[in-house]
């Protein structure tokens, strides 16, 4: 007679981080998943039950030797690819410095994209101009792809009079309307249903407009994503979804997310097709960006990405990562790092080499320090001027209703 098995004889077990502090990090080397390994299904044509293998395989383009091949290489010429380079190496010194400032008392806060530069930067280089980006905070680095000024992120990180949300945001929490990139949220994973609402109204209204949005493996847990796949998948809106697994969520290690499958097989209950791609592969992120928003633009609805990556840096400055993970487990990631493997693919290819990497390292870090201290000429963080207190009460509502009114008359304002 087969045992009956209740919920309290079930042995259960929940996920654990695999290294805690003072063990070996090992991954075991090298990703098993290689490319060419999947095919790339015709976008306009596929459908969930195409992307069975995609969701639980890993779509990669180069390989551990910065070789490009397989179905998904999407074939970038020269330029596009050291434009994208270009990109992320800014990203990674300008997080590098205002780290530095922030340690120094310049900033108050500061989140740095480390490890997962190729993410935002491949991702947007994929899409349309009149796109619309629903990002977190660790995806900051679309807006260089869009065009935004150096001093213009700065003055918002310290909060200055040049601020464009006047210190109404934490640091890092950018919005920029010229470039459709929305206001960053600080309740986790609230972009997701703003994105799939946008998708919507777009499809509604017949235009060419694709929304993409971000949210953290640890995000994935709340009700946001859920609802915003559960709309995804009923009413088919033009919309990139990605979950973007770093491996933690502050402390808490991905494993406690997911109960055992993939993240990206979970799109795949919800009917939306759902690929796992190499978040450090630069050529293959734009690949499977590029697919989506033809998927999407042919009227196909929403894809559904698991970004597989690793979080390099702590959760932001406030976060001393030694405390719960090794030291040195970014080091031992199989993804290595994604600078690092397109600048030797291009270097492979004889399209770049070690003097040019150099100069432009030089050239961006030079763009960094003039561009800190031109946004200090609108107000540091030591001595000000900040946006007036008044602003706390303006541009929020279009009518101001009556208690914020007579708060303002209050504080006169
Ligand atoms: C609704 C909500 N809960 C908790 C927090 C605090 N919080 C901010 S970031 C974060 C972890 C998010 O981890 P993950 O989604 O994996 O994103 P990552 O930081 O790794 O990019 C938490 C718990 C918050 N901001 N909002
Ligand atoms: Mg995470």
């Amino acid at each position: 007679m087969t045992e009956r098995v209740t919920a309290t004889t079930t042995p259960y077990t929940i996920g654990r981080p695999p290294f805690r502090p003072g063990d070996d990090a090992d991954f075991g080397g090298k990703f098993v998943e290689q490319p060419g390994d999947l095919n790339r299904p015709d976008p306009a044509k596929c459908d969930a039950q195409d992307t069975v293998a995609h969701a639980s395989g890993l779509i990669r383009v180069l390989d551990d030797a910065g070789v490009a091949s397989g179905q998904w290489n999407p074939q970038l010429d020269a330029e596009t690819m050291i434009q994208g380079l270009e990109y992320m190496m800014r990203l990674r010194i300008f997080d590098d410095r205002m780290i530095k400032m922030q340690r120094t008392g310049k900033l108050s806060f500061y989140m740095r994209s480390f490890g997962e530069e190729a993410i935002a930067i491949a991702q947007t280089m994929a899409l349309e101009n009149q796109d619309w980006i629903f990002p977190s905070y660790r995806q900051p680095g679309a807006q260089f792809v869009r065009g935004r000024d150096m001093v213009s992120m700065i003055c918002h990180c310290i909060g200055n009079t040049e601020d464009n949300v006047k210190g109404r945001q934490m640091p890092v929490h950018y919005t920029w309307k010229e470039g459709r990139f929305i206001s960053i949220s600080s309740p986790v994973g609230t972009q997701f249903s703003q994105a799939v609402g946008v998708a919507m109204a777009s499809a509604y209204k017949g235009e060419d407009e694709v929304c993409i949005s971000w949210l953290g493996d640890g995000t994935s847990a709340q009700g946001d994503y859920h609802y915003a796949l559960n709309f995804a998948s009923t009413f088919k809106p033009p919309v990139i979804l990605n979950v973007v697994n770093n491996q933690w969520a502050i402390s808490t290690h991905a494993n406690l997310a997911t109960g055992g499958r993939t993240f990206a097989e979970r799109g795949l209950a919800y009917d939306i097709p759902s690929l796992r791609v190499d978040g450090n592969d630069f050529l293959a992120l734009y690949s499977v960006t590029k697919w989506a928003r033809d998927r999407a633009a042919a009227g196909l609805g929403a894809t559904h990405i698991e970004v597989y990556t690793y979080r390099a840096g702590g959760h932001s400055s406030s976060d001393d990562p030694s405390v719960y993970r090794p030291n040195d487990e970014f080091k031992c990631w199989p993804g290595g790092d994604p600078i690092l493997r397109l600048k030797e693919h291009l270097i492979k290819a004889e399209m770049w080499n070690e003097t040019r990497h150099t100069a432009l390292a030089k050239k961006i870090d030079d763009e960094v320090m003039a561009s800190y201290k031109a946004a200090c000429e609108f107000g540091d963080l030591a001595s000000g001027p900040y946006p007036p207190a008044s602003t706390i009460f303006t541009e929020v509502y279009e009518e101001v209703p009556w208690h914020i009114q007579e708060q303002r008359e209050e504080l006169g304002k």
